[in-house]
């Protein structure tokens, strides 16, 4: 980018004039801020910039969540700015989200001069250091830094660690917060270049000595994948080389099978004793599913993660090393080493084809959310991305095919806390394409202040199935034996979610069965802006069906 130049009128600030122009002579194109009066100094400073797209966001929560969205698609990250208080603790969610998915995000937050933290004032906490556990960088500016060189380097730190997950910068700001001044100085002689070089590992020995032996049993597990294309193509080039398990969350539209409680129907210890491979390799985040993970547990085999990722876990807790290497040409290097004929890769094939076969076999009609997603994955044909909300929505998405250039859900952390916010910002961030968000009742409830947004995206449609509340405690066994089951676990908030629209002026329509489903997608659907669509299922029969319904198909697999 060349020299930046800035005429118009800016806090008097220095310290957030200076951090904001200097991201923005970094590339930063989208700004979230709520309002608050410690911060008003970097909104000025944010304003003064014409390029700037700068949502207001009402809930700081809601906020950071909204700027994690922006980063997922771009890979650059969106700075999100609070004021003082509880308002700067409210983006932890995101920020905890945003470390384990590793997606670029700046949180600044405004504070009080150091001296004065501990006068007991209003609208006060101790922000000095409240994300370090989850940032990959954190940094304290007081009020009286005004040396432009090292707000600089503190502004092309934070743009700089913030390709691997969030930053935080806590800004001391005294009184008076609103005075303004005009600077024409040239920014900085030139944009500072950040990229992140960073030499691509070699396969590493262990797992070279695995992939050479005569038809290796190798299995790839790919989980969610924050950022970048889906991994679909470099994945599917292994699908006869090794057995492959890929989330949708990380290669949508790939031909491996995605979900893991489908692959594990009619699970048996045979079944596991004939399926043991000889090392297991894992890319993005971990799988979803505590069945699937307790059997490599209990498999006890080598355990490779491959990718950048700056996570390390130990999985399994075998873990045999890392492959340092990018995604996709790990995947593709891997395919090369690997023979193209695999007879343990052959026996997953037919393994997914019974499992499709059984599938079908198993499937009937019933008004249950298995079914409603299912048709949900027919239907929505007019969405570049759709976003999954936690809980069973994220796990149905794995079961079927769905016709959108990626899927997204907060899968690292998990929570129910940002799910539609995060479709917000990353609806906000590309306003060409269409956005969807698919939601259970409780977790559109828990966010919906994601929609007290200034500008609203016009190109998210949301959909919630309302079932009553949260449906995956009926998928365990503890809550039900608890006999607290409904009380304490499944609680549903609202028995249909006309209200909530209403507030947030949201053009709603309902279905609550096979009959009104037609019409109540095709009036969401053709629906020109923003809509809600709720779909009202029976959650113990729900719950029910999914149960029924896999133990059908293990008996059909049983019997192949
Ligand atoms: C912030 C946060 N609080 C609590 C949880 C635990 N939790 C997981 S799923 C769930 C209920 C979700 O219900 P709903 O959105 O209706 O989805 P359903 O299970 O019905 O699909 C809860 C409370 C969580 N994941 N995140
Ligand atoms: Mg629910």
């Amino acid at each position: 980018m060349s020299d930046y130049l800035c005429d118009m009128s800016t806090t008097d600030h220095i310290s957030a004039d200076r951090l904001i122009r200097t991201w923005v002579a970094c590339g930063l194109t989208h700004a979230v801020v709520s309002p608050g009066s410690r911060n008003a100094p970097l909104v000025l400073a944010l304003a003064s910039h014409p390029s700037l797209e700068i949502v207001v966001a009402l809930d700081e929560r809601s906020a950071a969540h909204v700027a994690l969205g922006m980063g997922l698609q771009s890979g650059r990250p969106a700075v999100v700015v609070s004021t003082s208080g509880t308002a700067a603790v409210n983006h932890g969610p995101a920020i905890a989200e945003a470390f384990y998915q590793e997606v670029p995000l700046i949180s600044v937050t405004a504070d009080r001069p150091s001296e004065k933290r501990d006068w007991g004032l209003g609208q006060s906490a101790m922000q000095n250091g409240l994300f370090e556990a989850h940032t990959r960088w954190s940094c304290e500016v007081p009020e009286h830094q005004n040396d432009v060189n090292t707000l600089d380097e503190i502004a092309r730190t934070a743009w700089r660690k913030s390709q691997r997950g969030p930053v935080h910068i806590n800004l001391s700001l005294d009184e008076p917060l609103y005075g303004k001044s005009k600077i024409e100085v040239p920014v900085l002689a030139s944009a500072p270049s950040v990229p992140h070089v960073t030499q691509a590992e070699q396969m590493p020995e262990g797992l070279q000595d695995i992939v050479c032996q005569h038809d290796p049993r190798i299995l790839v597990h790919l989980g969610s994948v924050a950022l970048g294309p889906s991994l679909a193509k470099e994945i599917d080039q292994l699908i006869d080389r090794c057995g492959v398990i890929a989330d949708v969350f990380g290669a949508n539209g790939s031909g491996a099978e995605s979900s893991t409680m489908r692959w594990m129907c009619g699970w048996n210890e045979q079944a596991s004793n004939q399926w043991m491979p000889d090392a297991v390799i894992t890319v993005g985040l971990p799988p979803m599913d505590k069945r699937f993970r307790s059997l490599i547990v209990d498999w006890n085999i080598p355990h490779w993660h491959l990718g950048w990722d700056e996570n390390e876990w130990n999985m399994f807790g075998t873990k045999a090393g890392e492959w340092r290497i990018d995604a996709a040409t790990g995947l593709q290097e891997l395919a090369a080493a690997l023979p193209a004929f695999n007879g343990y890769a052959q026996r997953w094939e037919v393994r997914r084809i019974q499992l499709e076969a059984a599938d079908s076999r198993s499937r009937n009609q019933d008004w249950v959310d298995f079914n409603v997603y299912r048709w949900l994955a027919e239907h929505l044909t007019k969405a570049d991305r759709i976003h999954f909300a936690n809980s069973t929505s994220a796990r149905y998405a794995q079961w079927f095919q769905w016709n959108a250039t990626n899927l997204r859900a907060n899968r690292g952390v998990a929570g129910i806390d940002g799910c539609l916010s995060t479709a917000v910002g990353d609806a906000l961030m590309n306003p060409e394409v269409p956005v969807v968000a698919i939601s259970g009742d409780a977790a559109w409830l828990y966010d919906a202040n994601g929609l007290h947004v200034h500008p609203r995206p016009e190109n998210l449609k949301i959909i919630v199935i309302n079932n009553g509340g949260g449906n995956i405690f009926r998928w365990l066994k503890g809550p039900e034996e608890s006999g607290l089951l409904e009380r304490f676990f499944e609680t549903g908030f609202a028995e249909n979610m006309r209200g909530t629209a209403e507030q947030l002026a949201l053009p709603y329509f309902v279905a609550n069965g096979w009959d009104s489903m037609e019409e109540g997608f095709q009036s969401w659907a053709n629906n020109s802006g923003p809509c809600l669509l709720e779909i009202q299922t029976p959650g113990e029969a729900s719950a029910n069906h999914i149960g029924d319904h896999c133990a059908a198909m293990g008996a059909l697999l049983r019997d192949a």
